[in-house]
């Protein structure tokens, strides 16, 4: 059979206290059950498909005095801690065994320790967050107290200073150059956050620009912006998209990404050959309708395939076919 060029490890995150609806801990298994890993596949079996199951964690004392004396005002701060130092470690385990991996949230909370894990392991990185919002609160400014909405402030060099007692330097120790973040789709921003991307120059690309230039421009931009010798790592909110295709989401704005415009995103980024994490976070099957539900998992589903193998323009995997027929 044809040689083994690709493999691809996926890790479910079941978290969901990085916001406070139930219902997002239950996305990987519901991904799961609607054919993921087939869809994954798509008949290529040169792509080979590792299902590592949903991650465990366990909250120890520190963090719990962590949280009782630093970060108190923020809801479950422990909890993100252990769930992301799990994932931090498995992320990287993931790399030595595979070129590629998918961590399925769970909320956005996750986004740390995937990208987290994913920097351990490649410090040359360069991150593209496509999302209804920019996720980047500080525990000072956040007006929700969700962690959700803070994973990138532990992230980014400048601002985890602001986290000096979450012994980030210890879990963590390589962070991402603010030059090497990329915002697609934003469109809810909070007023705190605006002043932090505007005072650090951050680059985004929100739904006005998109509707200005247009996505081929957009992806374009971003990747001129980035290290061309870089590894990239998408962060996918399923609420970038709008909510008539992703209603089943905590905070589904309208005015979002078409699911097109969502396609062709993942699409021009894998193509680019350097894509080797990936998240998909915030579907949250107890919101919406039966169908509100199906179509949201759809979605979600179509964005994974194009990042992993489907190809709109026809198959990629001849070399799998019997030609002789011809
Ligand atoms: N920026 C707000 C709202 C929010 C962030 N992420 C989501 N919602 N999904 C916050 O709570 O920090
Ligand atoms: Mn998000
Ligand atoms: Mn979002």
């Amino acid at each position: 059979s044809a040689a083994v060029n690709q493999t691809l490890g996926i890790i479910g995150v079941p978290f969901g206290k990085g916001q406070s609806k139930q219902g997002v801990e239950l996305a990987p298994d519901l991904l799961r059950e609607n054919k993921l890993r087939e869809v994954l596949q798509n008949g290529d079996e040169r792509l080979v498909i590792t299902d590592y199951g949903n991650l465990e964690y366990a909250v120890d004392e520190r963090l719990l005095q962590q949280q009782r004396q630093h970060y108190h005002h923020i809801r479950n701060y422990a909890e993100f801690m252990a769930c992301n130092r799990a994932l931090i470690e498995q992320v990287q385990l993931m790399l030595q065994k595979n070129s590629q991996f998918l961590t399925i949230g769970g909320d956005h909370a996750i986004g740390f320790g995937s990208v987290a894990g994913h920097l351990q392991h490649t410090p040359n990185l360069s991150l593209v967050w496509v999302d209804a919002h920019a996720d980047i609160n500080l525990h000072t400014t956040s007006q929700s107290g969700n962690i959700h909405g803070m994973p990138v402030s532990f992230l980014l060099q400048q601002l985890r200073a602001t986290w000096q007692h979450a012994a980030l330097d210890e879990i963590a120790p390589n962070c991402l150059p603010k030059d090497q973040l990329v915002y697609i789709g934003l469109r809810d921003i909070d007023p705190y956050e605006a002043f932090i991307l505007n005072k650090f120059g951050i680059r985004y690309y929100a739904m006005d620009s998109i509707d200005r230039v247009g996505v081929p421009k957009i992806i374009e931009m971003t990747l001129d912006a980035l290290s061309p010798q870089n590894k990239i790592h998408v962060s996918f909110d399923i609420d970038a998209l709008d909510s008539n295709v992703a209603p089943s989401t905590g905070t589904a704005v309208r005015g979002g990404l078409t699911l097109r415009e969502g396609i062709s995103i993942v699409e021009a980024l894998r193509d680019t050959n350097r894509v080797q994490g990936m998240d998909l976070v915030e579907i949250n099957p107890k919101l919406g309708s039966e169908s509100d539900v199906r179509s949201t998992v759809e979605s979600g589903l179509e964005i994974l395939k194009s990042m992993f193998g489907y190809r709109r323009s026809g198959a990629r995997h001849w070399s799998n076919l019997d030609t002789g027929i011809l």
